[in-house]
This record gives structure tokens, sequence and C-alpha cells, in this order.
């Protein structure tokens, strides 16, 4: 049985950008959000080895710092031709290379090194894990993803993190070129959203949250 977010809910996380797109994917469905940042709520150690491991645990320390439901995401990109590399590892990698330039240049190093050339040698995804947990315990998780290619070099400076790199299959601009409403807007029609964030949301939402 799922249950139903409402009232007032932690956004359990310190990514700015991932903040922004949680808080618009959240705003139609009347929750009120509250942000760890503004809380000052320490970061947990992310200690799963998988995204929705470690957004349950994102989400369940917050959730009991506050005494709220906490939202929590866990995302990151997954490189074939890397076996799935950065992966749940995509913040570590772009902390440890300083910057996200810094992080793309690297990805991007490995591929040569390996000759990934052609499109069918770039192929990427992104992973979004949602989880709501609650203060008795209860929790909810929610996962999809998003199939694309690395072009070279990354392109645009909307959205965040990975995005200038990562031209999702169809689609002609990368994420990084793509308005907010493009990349995590969800269709009014029902259909399918283009984001892996926005795509677990649609489940989420469906699932726990007043239309
Ligand atoms: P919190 O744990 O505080 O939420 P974080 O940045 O550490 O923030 P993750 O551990 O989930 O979050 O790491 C996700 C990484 O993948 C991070 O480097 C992001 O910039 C990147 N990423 C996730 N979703 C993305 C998206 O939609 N576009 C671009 N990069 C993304």
């Amino acid at each position: 049985m799922h249950r139903r977010l409402e009232g007032r809910v932690v956004v359990a996380t310190h990514n700015e950008g991932k903040l922004r797109e949680m808080r618009e994917l959240l705003a139609p469905h009347g929750v009120e959000c509250v942000s760890a940042g503004e809380l000052k709520l320490p970061e947990p150690e992310e200690t799963g080895d998988t995204f929705a491991a470690n957004a349950l645990i994102k989400a369940e320390a917050a959730s009991r710092a506050t005494n709220l439901p906490a939202f929590a995401d866990d995302s990151g990109l997954c490189v074939s031709s890397l076996n799935g590399q950065p992966g749940v590892h995509s913040a570590r990698w772009a902390r440890e290379a300083g910057t996200y330039p810094a992080v793309m240049a690297l990805i991007e190093a490995r591929l040569q090194e390996r000759g990934c050339l052609s499109p069918d040698t770039r192929r990427a995804h992104f992973v979004s894990a949602l989880a709501i947990a609650w203060p008795d315990g209860h929790a909810e998780i929610f996962e999809d993803r998003v199939d694309g290619v690395l072009v070279a070099p990354p392109r645009g400076a909307s959205g965040f993190g990975y995005d200038p790199l990562f031209l999702p299959d169809g689609h002609t601009r990368t994420f990084g070129e793509m308005s907010a409403d493009e990349k995590h807007g969800l269709p009014a029609d029902g259909s399918r959203a283009l984001s892996h964030r926005a795509r677990a949301f649609q489940a989420l939402a469906k699932a726990c949250l007043k239309a």
C-alpha cells in the first residue's frame, strides 16, 4: 500500500541543481518544501552500492533529523564503455576532478583511450532513484533512467552537472541546451517525461501525491 505525501516535506539534497528540479517537480502538488541546506542538516555518508540504497540513506537521515517526511534523490551518469562508471560515484568523480568541465574532460579522455569515437561506443544513461521516508520508518522508492549518447565537446550552459555531455535519444540538443521544462517538465497529456528524475517522479506522483 502506497502512502500519500502531504503537508511539509524536507527536500534532502545539498545539490543546488537537483534542489531546483525537485522543488519544480513538487510545486504543483500542494506540499510545502524546506531544503536540507536551509535546515543546515548534515550530509550522511552515501555508503550504499546502488542508487536506491543511497537515496534511502539520505531520505531516512533527513526524516530522522527533522521528524518530517523527507524526499531524496540519488542519481548519476552510467557510461556503457566505462563499465557503467561513474555511476553511483558520479558526485565523487566530479569532486575529485574539481569542476564539471574537468570531470567531463576526464570521461572524454577515458573514452578516447578506448577508441570510443562512434555514437554506438558512446552510449550512456542517467539514473535517478527517488526515495521518500517518513519518521515512523515507512519508505517509498521509485527509479527510472534516460538513455542517450555522450557528445564531444560538451554543449550548453543550462541545467547542471553532466548535462552538457548528454544527448538523449531522439533529440538534437543536449540536456545542457534544453530549458528546464524540456528536460524535466511533466507532459500534460500524461505521456512519458524526458529526464531520469522526471520519469521517476511520474511514478512517485502517481503513487504518493495528489493530482
Ligand atoms: P545530494 O547527495 O546532496 O543530493 P549530490 O550531488 O552528492 O547531492 P548524488 O550523490 O546523487 O548527489 O550525485 C549525483 C551526481 O550525478 C552529481 O554529480 C550530479 O551533478 C550528477 N547528476 C545527477 N543528475 C543529473 C542531471 O539531471 N544532470 C546532470 N548531472 C546530474
